[in-house]
């Protein structure tokens, strides 16, 4: 097999406006829904690490130069909605138009290509108090105001866009389970909010594409294959309503313009009105995918919409493992292989860009005792990463449009439910001094970037094997 990447395949790092920044009262931010739900009684550590995260507001050119020194081809970031438009409509906060656009010139500035995401969960608080947030239609307007206020400010030199992250995780986990933001428990609510941001992603498609010349626009999915728990025809059948539930009700509608049958034939449907399938299904130029791990679904008949009991990537504290993360999760190259398969085969083969793939680990820095040098050595997240990278070479072999691919993350961050506990940076942030170490992962992808040769295990680029 051919193990070299080409000369324009995106080589990146990606991270979220809540996640990394801290300072959520400063220079005329508005508060998000996020800073809501981490302010509730009994959360307090979930303020308190959200509060300051990983400072990067104030640190960003440190973080700039981080990128810049490991070779990034490209960092994808997120635009903090409440730091451009406090109450999420009306004029701009120039303070915050000023903060991305001093980014994005110190990306550029060391050869590395911005890739804003517009919404990454930190929806302005006064929309959710006002209409519902994205439960309410109206918000799609208001997103589309939005991305044309960020368009306009940075489309003279942003030239790749992504609309909204995961659509599926913000209906599921901030309307339906309620252990997100909102934190909103209602099963009337999931699949509207999951349409209205499908529709505010095609409005924002058109707005930036009238404001930013040469735009290429995309969104970031989530995919998390589904498997039956037994070799049942229940299991089976309860595996695929919720692969539609999970993974189909957004690849369809953005990719087919259509809804899955599974996700239509139930008492509730998403709130669809004439035009809005066209609007959601509007070509862009690429299509997202965040892959972590897979899940298995047992049938479960009282469980809303996928009547399933799912398990594999709940928050579990489980022992960590070369197969098992520090999230619990199970580490499962061979689902990107079924997923990149599906979008060439089902999807049409469209352009795609791997915008997550990453992995947690119990991260601690030691100091070299020859050379006084701080590092990491975090063998399994080089592992992990050879591994997915692996299986996308092979994609690619098999015909796959695959543009590029985003560790997530660049730092340690703010893991939403999890806090600051759960590390999946190529560079280690104390927390105490939020001092950064390259870990031995961002050294070995560091060095992939400039050779674009995926090292055999044996080699150990960078890093020793676990
Ligand atoms: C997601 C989000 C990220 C997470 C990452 C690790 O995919 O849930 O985009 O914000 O932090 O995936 O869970």
């Amino acid at each position: 097999m051919d193990d070299r990447f080409s000369e324009d395949f995106i080589f990146g790092a990606s991270s979220s406006a809540f996640q990394i920044e801290g300072a959520l009262d400063r220079d005329g931010r508005g508060p998000s829904v996020w800073d809501d739900f981490v302010s509730r009684p009994g959360r307090e550590r979930l303020r308190s690490d959200a509060a300051t995260a990983c400072d990067h507001y104030a640190r960003w050119a440190d973080d700039v130069a981080i990128a810049g020194e490991l070779g990034l081809d490209a960092y994808r970031f997120s635009v903090s909605w409440p730091r451009i438009q406090p109450d999420g409509s009306g004029e701009p906060n120039r303070a915050g138009i000023d903060f991305y656009s001093r980014l994005v010139d110190a990306l550029l500035e060391r050869g590395v290509r911005p890739f804003p995401t517009l919404f990454h969960w930190d929806l302005p608080s006064a929309l959710q108090r006002g209409s519902g947030g994205f439960r309410a239609r109206d918000t799609v307007a208001r997103f589309g105001d939005y991305a044309g206020i960020v368009a306009r400010a940075l489309g003279d030199r942003v030239k790749d866009w992504i609309t909204i992250n995961e659509p599926f995780e913000y209906a599921c986990f901030g309307h339906l389970f309620g252990t997100h933001a909102p934190g909103v428990k209602n099963p009337l609510a999931y699949l509207p909010v999951v349409h209205h941001q499908l529709l505010a992603h095609g409005r924002a498609v058109s707005a930036i594409r009238s404001e930013a010349a040469g735009a290429r626009v995309g969104i970031a999915l989530s995919w998390t294959p589904v498997h039956p728990a037994r070799d049942t025809e229940a299991d089976a059948r309860a595996a695929a309503r919720t692969n539609a539930f999970m993974n189909g009700v957004s690849f369809d509608p953005i990719l087919l313009g259509r809804y899955p049958d599974l996700v239509t034939g139930g008492l509730l449907k998403p709130p669809v009105r004439d035009g809005d399938m066209e609007a959601i299904s509007t070509p862009i130029d690429f299509v997202g995918l965040n892959y972590y791990s897979r899940e298995r679904a047992r049938n479960a008949p009282l469980v809303p919409f996928i009547r399933a009991d799912v398990t594999g990537k709940e928050p579990r504290e489980l022992p960590e493992t070369d197969d098992r993360t520090a999230m619990g999760w199970e580490v499962y190259h061979d689902g990107l292989a079924e997923i990149l398969a599906e979008l060439r085969g089902r999807y049409g083969n469209p352009p795609v860009v791997v915008t997550e793939f990453g992995s947690a680990w119990s991260d601690e820095v030691e100091t070299d005792a020859a050379t006084g040098r701080a590092g990491v050595r975090d063998a399994r997240r080089v592992r992990y990463l050879r591994g997915q990278l692996a299986v996308m070479r092979s994609a690619i072999g098999a015909g796959s449009d695959l543009r590029g691919a985003f560790v997530w993350s660049l730092t340690d961050n703010f893991e939403w439910a999890e806090g600051n506990a759960k590390r999946f940076g190529l560079v280690h942030v104390d927390y105490g001094t939020q001092a950064r170490t390259v870990k031995d992962s961002g050294r070995w992808y560091s060095a992939l970037i400039a050779s674009r040769v995926l090292d055999a295990p044996s080699s150990g680029q960078g890093s020793e094997e676990a």
